[in-house]
């Protein structure tokens, strides 16, 4: 209860904000898109994660009027990049199942997508397995709705969840993101290559896209690409920028 007021009191202050990692093309390096991510500037305690406040802001319902905020701060960056002449690429926002839920979301997404004046298709909504299958019908109108609009789906945390992978098919997605813990063993685990493996076999016989999170050395960088991976995200490229850093890489590759 506590930390929920502070949340709200920290949104009302202007105290959190967000930073942009990366996300390259695998076969030549080349920025194709960012990650939005939020972080917290406590006056007291300093920066803070969102693994310490997001689980509470989803349990309490924050989180609702804490994503829309990110959306149109996003949204509304990526405008402001866009008309100061830097090139374009994808602006992946991270949704909660709580969020995604809300009878009312896409009607939010699309005020905020008018309101901003952001071209749709360069913007992401990131959404993990759980989220999607709380209401299966639901989520298939929505996200109908979503491509509509040009946004594009993807799924993160890949292969972490439990859902069956009948969905994948069921729903317009154009992406998977596959989890970080799969990653991070790959050159001592045989087992963690043999699932990546397969789940880039079966991207690409499903027609989707996939991206590796988590990448921080040259050999799974280069399994990867021997896998046909498409994207990489990972402190081996870029570490998550503060915007000033962020706006300085996007002015270098221009
Ligand atoms: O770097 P990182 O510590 O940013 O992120 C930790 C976790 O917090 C990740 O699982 C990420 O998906 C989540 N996260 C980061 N930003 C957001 C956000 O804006 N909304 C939601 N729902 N989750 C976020
Ligand atoms: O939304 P998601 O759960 O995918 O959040 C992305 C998280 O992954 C963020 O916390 C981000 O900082 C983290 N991350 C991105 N690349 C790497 C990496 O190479 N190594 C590690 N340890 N974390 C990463
Ligand atoms: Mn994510
Ligand atoms: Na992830």
């Amino acid at each position: 209860m506590e930390m929920e007021t502070n949340l709200r009191h920290a949104l009302e202050r202007e105290e959190f904000f967000l930073e942009f990692q990366p996300i390259v093309n695998a076969r030549d390096g080349r920025l194709v898109g960012a990650e939005a991510l939020l972080r917290w500037s406590d006056p007291e305690k300093g920066l803070i994660m969102p693994d310490m406040f997001i689980q509470v802001a989803e349990e309490s319902g924050f989180i609702v009027p804490l994503g829309e905020w990110v959306l149109r701060t996003a949204c509304r960056k990526m405008k402001d990049w866009r008309e100061a002449g830097l090139p374009p690429f994808r602006i992946s926002v991270n949704v909660s199942g709580r969020q995604f839920c809300q009878a009312n979301f896409t009607d939010t997404v699309c005020s905020i997508i008018r309101e901003t004046g952001m071209d749709p298709s360069f913007l992401a909504l990131e959404m993990t397995e759980t989220s999607l299958m709380v209401d299966v019908e639901a989520t298939a109108k929505a996200l109908m709705q979503l491509k509509e609009l040009d946004i594009s789906i993807v799924i993160d945390d890949f292969g972490a969840g439990y859902s069956s992978l009948g969905y994948l098919q069921k729903f317009p997605i154009d992406r998977i993101k596959i989890d970080r813990s799969f990653i991070r063993d790959l050159s001592s685990h045989a087992n963690d290559k043999a699932i990546v493996e397969a789940i880039i076999a079966m991207a690409a016989r499903l027609k989707l896209q996939v991206v590796a999170e988590g990448v921080e050395t040259s050999e799974q960088l280069d399994f990867l690409k021997e896998q046909g991976c498409h994207e990489i995200q990972g402190f081996y490229f870029h570490r998550p920028l503060s915007e000033e850093l962020f706006k300085t890489l996007l002015w270098e590759i221009k």
